[in-house]
């Protein structure tokens, strides 16, 4: 059974706890019950993950890019938060690690301030997803788990 990677960037573990009318009423643990379930829907095992840190990011991109290569993985859902607009350690890791990413954005960051109109990662995504609400993470599942 092949494993598709969630990864939440800064400040995601606040999800449910403010701004409700940007983020929804869900928390991270609501997010990975329907991670869980769109996987098991696709017979895909879940590896969901969270983290303040940039560096810690680097490194699990280039872990599941090694396993994406050895086969155990088919992609990764990547929502960097902020990191997304600032990061280009993050676009050199996915683009390093060869790794299959969906960017994910829960709001519609195009609808938002300027400043969350650029994207770091977009240019080495496969795809980019914004403004589904947490449902974006489901439908994100479906679409790599089409590549599986
Ligand atoms: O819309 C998204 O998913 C974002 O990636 C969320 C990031 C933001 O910086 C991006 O521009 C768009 C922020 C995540 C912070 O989430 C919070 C949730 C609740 C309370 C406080 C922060």
């Amino acid at each position: 059974m092949k494993t598709i990677l969630v990864l939440n960037g800064p400040n995601l573990n606040l999800l449910g706890t403010r701004e409700p009318a940007v983020y929804g009423a869900q928390t991270l643990a609501d997010v990975k019950v329907l991670c869980e379930q769109a996987c098991a829907t696709h017979g895909l095992k879940l590896d969901f993950r969270q983290t303040n840190h940039e560096g810690l990011m680097v490194d699990w991109l280039q872990e599941a890019g090694a396993a994406q290569a050895a086969g155990t993985l088919v992609g990764a859902v990547v929502n960097a938060g902020a990191y997304t607009h600032t990061s280009v350690a993050l676009h050199d890791a996915i683009k390093g690690a060869g790794l299959t990413v969906i960017e994910l954005h829960i709001s519609n960051v195009h609808a938002r301030e300027a400043f969350r109109h650029h994207s770091c990662i977009a240019p080495v995504a496969k795809a980019v997803m914004a403004g589904f609400g947490v449902a974006g993470y489901g439908l994100a599942i479906s679409a790599l788990a089409a590549m599986a």
